[in-house]
């Protein structure tokens, strides 16, 4: 397992990211601090300049795990499963950006915020235009070589996917091989019963992970114990990237992305493997 840490490529509504609005700066920092890779938060991918981004990683030696798409919905309201055709396929349009741009840089697509809100709808009719605008998605993003990864979030930021088994009865109704979840510590710390249990139980269908502690500061700052989640990564055969994001807490972005890679790195070497 590799270690990556979230960065945005300019400011952003969502708090839980390290370096917020200078890429250059926020890559540069994880190289020093030892990340082997950054996960880049970006509103919308025709904006930034895939070259420089190119160079940069290049000179670092640093990969890209996944490219963040909430920006789109905290900032402009995009989301997959809006009342308005427009807004959805508007939308539809921002997420095939975000897959060229991650095919790229070989980085996944996070549908977490941007995937929207039930707002007092039923979740099957939720559930189906979900379903529909997925299917599409992955049918895209499979023709780049992009996997597509659905973020289970807690109840205070959408009513519509907050844990893993939901997340895992919808993919199964896409069906496409190339979209799986992300699990985040942060929020299934607050949704699931037994997190370990979940994670063991979608493990086939586990592609990527987010961490944070329960006060989403650095792993290490809060009361979550990361051991046995770990352990259930290794178990259960996880190779991927565990992605840092916390909040700059505590002491600032670079004191708390120090802490969290500290805190993963002993668990990962403590662990057999
Ligand atoms: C939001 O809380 C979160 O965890 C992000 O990864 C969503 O895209
Ligand atoms: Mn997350």
């Amino acid at each position: 397992m590799k270690l990556a840490l979230v960065i945005s490529t300019s400011d952003a509504a969502f708090d839980a990211l390290a370096f917020k609005g200078d890429l250059e700066n926020g890559v540069r920092m994880a190289k020093e601090i030892g990340y082997d890779a950054v996960e880049i938060a970006v509103r919308d991918p025709k904006t930034v300049n895939v070259t420089d981004i190119r160079k940069l990683l290049d000179e670092l030696n640093m990969s890209v795990s996944a490219i963040g798409t909430g920006q789109g919905y905290l900032a402009e309201g995009l989301n997959m499963v809006d009342e308005s055709d427009e807004i959805q396929n508007k939308t539809m349009q921002r997420l095939r950006d975000h897959v060229d741009f991650a095919s790229e840089f070989g980085a996944m697509v996070i549908i977490g915020f941007i995937r929207g809100t039930a707002k007092g709808r039923s979740r099957k009719e939720v559930e189906d235009i979900f379903v529909k605008n997925l299917t599409n998605l992955a049918d895209y993003a499979a023709g780049k070589n992009v996997k597509i990864v659905v973020e289970p979030l807690n109840r205070y930021e959408t009513d519509f996917i907050n844990t893993l088994s939901e997340a895992e009865r919808i993919i199964e109704r896409v069906g496409a091989g190339n979209v799986g979840i992300l699990a985040d510590t942060f929020h299934m710390n607050i949704e699931e019963v037994d997190i370990c249990e979940e994670l063991m139980r979608i493990k086939d269908k586990l592609y990527h992970f987010h961490v944070a502690d329960s006060n989403r500061w650095a792993p290490g700052a809060g009361h979550l114990d990361f051991k046995p989640i770990i352990e259930t990564l290794r178990k259960a055969g996880y190779k991927d990237y565990i992605a840092v994001e916390c909040l700059p807490l505590p002491g600032g972005a670079r004191e708390s992305a120090e802490l969290a890679f500290r805190t993963m790195k002993d668990l990962l070497s403590e662990l057999p493997s």
